[in-house]
C-alpha cells in the first residue's frame, strides 16, 4: 500500500444545540484528488497543514458564521460529480478545491453549473504563479468567485464569502 491517508468519507453535515435543535444553512466543502496527502508529502508547496487541520479551521468558520458544514474529500472525479450533484436541495452554497480537476474536468464544471448554487473555488496555492497548464481552470467559468494562493485561509475566507451570497439571496 502506498503512503499516506485513504480518501476520506464524510461526518455527519448538521449542527443542533442542545435541547434546542436548529437548522443551519449547509455548505459543502469538497475536496479533490491528493489534498489527503497535504501537510505529508511538498510542504514546500502546499504548507504544512493537513486536510484535518483545514477541516478543523472550516468548522470553527462556520461555527462563528452559524453555517453547517459537510467537509469531504475525494481522489475520483467521478465521486466529485456525485457530491456537487446531491448538493441539490440539500446544500445552501458549495466551497470546492477542485484540485487537479480543476484543469480538465468539463464534467465537473457542467455539474456544478447545473446545481446552479453559490459557489466558491478555492486553491491553497497561487495557480496563477505555476505552470501554464494550472492557469485555467473550468470550474471558474461557473464558480461566483475564486480564492487562490492564501492557504487555509482560503477556506475560511471562502466560508465568509459563502454566508455573504446567501444572505444577499435571502435578502433579494
Ligand atoms: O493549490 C491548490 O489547492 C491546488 O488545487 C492543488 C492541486 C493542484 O493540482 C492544483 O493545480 C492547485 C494538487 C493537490 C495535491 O496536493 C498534494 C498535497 C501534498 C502532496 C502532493 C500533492
Amino acid at each position: 500500500m502506498l503512503g499516506g491517508p485513504p480518501a476520506r468519507t464524510p461526518p455527519a453535515a448538521t449542527r443542533s444545540t442542545p435541547g434546542e435543535p436548529v437548522t443551519l444553512p449547509l455548505i459543502a466543502v469538497l475536496n479533490g484528488p491528493n489534498l489527503n496527502m497535504l501537510g505529508l508529502r511538498e510542504p514546500g508547496i502546499y504548507g504544512a497543514a493537513t486536510l484535518d487541520d483545514i477541516e478543523a479551521l472550516c468548522a470553527e468558520t462556520a461555527e462563528e458564521l452559524n453555517l453547517a458544514i459537510d467537509f469531504r474529500q475525494t481522489n475520483a472525479e467521478a465521486e466529485l460529480i456525485s457530491w456537487v450533484q446531491e448538493c441539490h436541495g440539500r446544500a445552501a452554497g458549495i466551497v470546492i478545491n477542485p484540485a487537479g480537476y480543476s484543469h480538465t474536468s468539463v464534467a465537473l464544471m457542467d455539474a456544478l453549473s447545473a446545481v446552479a448554487l453559490p459557489t466558491v473555488e478555492v486553491h491553497l496555492s497561487n495557480i496563477h504563479r505555476r505552470e501554464a497548464f494550472r492557469h485555467h481552470s473550468y470550474v471558474s467559468r461557473v464558480a461566483s468567485g475564486v480564492i487562490c494562493g492564501l492557504g487555509p485561509h482560503g477556506y475560511a475566507l471562502a466560508l465568509r464569502a459563502i454566508a455573504g451570497l446567501i444572505a444577499a439571496d435571502d435578502s433579494a
